[in-house]
C-alpha cells in the first residue's frame, strides 16, 4: 500500500516508574521492525520520564489534550505542553474519553485541529458500540464520527485514524480481520468521496480492540489495516510481536 506501518500502545490509566522501567527496557533491547512508526502512550505525568528512558526509534504520544495553550482549565493540559516533554503524537476522542468522560464529536474534531496547528501528530479515534453495529449502524457511525474530524482538520499528514470498535475494548473481544478490513474499506471509501483521493490513499487507518501476539499477524495481512492502537497487551512483552506483526 506504501503505507508506512503503525503501532501505538496505549498504557491508559496504568504503570508506575518500576513498571515502566521494565516495559522500557523490553523495548530498548528487543529487534524492532525499522518499517514501523511506534509510539508509546503513558500517562502524561511520566511522558517525560518514559521519553527519558526509551530508545530514539520510539515516539511518545499524550493520551489527551484540550483545544487552547494554556490557560484556567484545571486538570487539564495542552499540545504545547506535550510538545514540551518530548511527545509527537496525541490520541484524541479514544472511546474511552467518549463514553467515561462524555466527549463528543464536536470538541473531538476541535482537539484535533488544535492539537494538528500546535504540531503535534493526532491518533484520532472512531468506534461504533455493540448495539450501534447489532442494529445495522456501524457505518453511519464511524462515518458520523469522521465526518466531524474531516470538517476541522486542513492537512491529514500528522493524522491516523484509528477504527475502535467499543464492543472490542478490553473485551478479550477481537473483530475478525474480515469484519476490521471491510469497516476500514468503507472508511477508505468515505475519504475518497468526502476527502481527497489523495487522503484515501495515504491515511493509515490502525485497529484497536484486545489486539495481541497472537492475533495480531493476521490482522496485519488486511489491505487497508495499516497498524494497530494497544491496550492491554501494549504492557506486556508481546508488544514486540505486535510492532514486527507484518514482519
Ligand atoms: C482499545 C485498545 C487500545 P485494548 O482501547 O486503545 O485497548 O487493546 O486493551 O482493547
Amino acid at each position: 500500500s506504501g503505507r508506512k506501518f503503525f503501532v501505538g500502545g496505549n498504557w491508559k490509566m496504568n504503570g508506575n516508574k518500576d513498571e515502566i522501567k521494565k516495559i522500557v527496557d523490553g523495548l530498548n533491547s528487543a529487534t524492532l521492525n525499522d518499517n514501523t512508526d511506534i509510539v508509546v502512550s503513558p500517562p502524561a505525568c511520566y511522558l517525560e520520564y518514559t521519553k527519558g528512558l526509551l530508545s530514539p526509534k520510539i515516539s511518545t504520544a499524550g493520551q489527551n489534550c484540550y483545544k487552547a495553550a494554556k490557560g484556567a482549565f484545571t486538570g487539564d493540559l495542552s499540545p504545547q505542553m506535550l510538545i514540551d516533554v518530548g511527545a509527537d503524537w496525541v490520541i484524541i476522542g479514544h472511546s474511552e474519553r467518549r463514553n467515561v468522560f462524555g466527549e463528543g464529536d464536536e470538541l473531538i474534531a476541535e482537539k484535533t485541529a488544535f492539537a494538528l496547528e500546535s504540531a503535534v501528530g493526532v491518533i484520532a479515534c472512531i468506534g461504533e458500540k455493540l448495539e450501534e453495529r447489532e442494529a445495522g449502524k456501524t457505518e453511519e457511525v464511524v462515518f458520523q464520527q469522521t465526518k466531524a474530524i474531516a470538517a476541522k482538520v486542513t492537512n491529514w499528514d500528522k493524522v491516523v485514524l484509528a477504527y475502535e470498535p467499543v464492543w472490542a475494548i478490553g473485551t478479550g473481544k477481537t473483530a475478525t480481520p474480515q469484519q476490521a478490513q471491510d469497516v476500514h474499506a468503507q472508511l477508505r471509501k468515505w475519504l475518497r468521496e468526502n476527502v481527497s483521493e489523495s487522503v484515501a490513499n495515504s491515511l493509515r487507518i490502525i485497529y484497536g480492540g484486545s489486539v495481541t501476539g497472537g492475533n495480531c499477524k493476521e490482522l496485519a495481512q488486511s489491505p487497508d489495516i495499516d497498524g494497530f492502537l494497544v491496550g492491554g497487551a501494549s504492557l506486556k512483552p508481546e508488544f514486540v510481536e505486535i510492532i514486527n506483526a507484518r514482519g
